[in-house]
């Protein structure tokens, strides 16, 4: 197996000599150790059905499927199918449009530890990427800028690691802005869902070190802050990690095997488009575990 960095700061690994079919139980021990080391693996020309691919993420976690259960797989309630194509009967196929923002997956979800992969069975030239911003740098800088540290509400920069974020599924930019995409819910998928607190730099449950956890879409608000305040923090948050940490945007390739630490990095879609055109479509599997359990 060998790994070379795919942007600066060691950001997305892609990971050469593996094969998720067959791997044993100590190269995938390895496997999980670079994902710590990289935030984001990238692993070409993988072959698996969803029973391997199933099996071979409980490797890394368990499970944790989706609210929207009606875009799982058959038989397979934690594969959640993500794709651009529109079926003869102009009903989705997947998930259409979860995540064209910056999120981190699950963030709404009470329990930390949440990786994802997506595995492409399908993907054309024209298909969307998706999109990785790396916050592993971020807590050393942001003690060092007194301008976030002030928007934030801070009089040192220890008091970085007391603050509250009020998480809920969605969008935090939806709220305001009419245009800022968002996946919606049922009732009563919504009523599964009822938001949770984050610390803003959560301690990461595997390397022990506290991190710039999901600051943007479930993020709805800074605890202690008016909302106007919030707001202009997190916008602040936000385009400080885009413009500032290391970034790699992956295009799919059938086979293609992604997986990521929500815990250190943002990401989003960056094509939406829908197709009737199967042959121009986007397919991806997509698995969430608990890397705590
Ligand atoms: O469409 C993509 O490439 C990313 C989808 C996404 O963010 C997700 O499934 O959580
Ligand atoms: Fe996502």
């Amino acid at each position: 197996m060998r790994t070379t960095a795919l942007a600066d700061h060691h950001f997305a690994g892609e990971v050469t000599g593996f094969d998720a079919a067959s791997a044993a139980s100590e190269e995938i021990d390895e496997l999980r150790s670079l994902l710590h080391r990289h935030r984001v693996l990238v692993l070409r020309d993988q072959a698996l059905d969803p029973a391997r691919y199933q099996r071979f993420m409980e490797h890394f976690g368990r499970p944790v499927p989706h609210v929207l259960q009606n875009l799982t797989v058959p038989g397979f309630p934690a594969i959640l199918t993500i794709s651009d194509y529109i079926k003869p009967d102009g009903t989705p196929s997947g998930v259409l449009d979860g995540g064209a923002y910056w999120h981190a997956d699950m963030s709404y979800l009470p329990d930390v530890g949440i990786a994802t992969s997506l595995y492409a069975l399908r993907a054309a030239g024209r298909s969307g990427g998706t999109a990785f911003a790396d916050l592993s740098p971020a807590l050393d800088l942001v003690r060092s800028r007194p301008d976030l540290l002030r928007l934030l509400g801070c009089a040192t920069a220890d008091e970085l690691l007391a603050l509250d974020v009020v998480h809920r599924f969605g969008n935090r930019r939806a709220l305001r802005d009419e245009t800022a995409a968002e996946q919606t819910l049922s009732r009563a998928q919504h009523d599964q869902l009822p938001g949770t607190r984050h610390r803003l730099f959560e301690t990461h449950p595997v390397t022990g070190r506290p991190g710039l956890f999901a600051p943007a879409g479930s993020a709805m608000s800074i605890a202690g802050l008016s909302a106007d305040d919030s707001d202009r923090a997190l916008d602040a948050l936000e385009e400080f990690v885009l413009k500032e940490l290391p970034a790699y945007t992956h295009r799919y390739r059938p086979g293609d095997l992604v997986i990521w630490d929500n815990m250190s990095t943002l990401h989003r879609g960056t094509g939406v488009a829908a197709t009737r055109d199967i042959e121009s479509s986007r397919v991806l599997h997509r698995i969430n575990v608990n890397i705590t359990r």
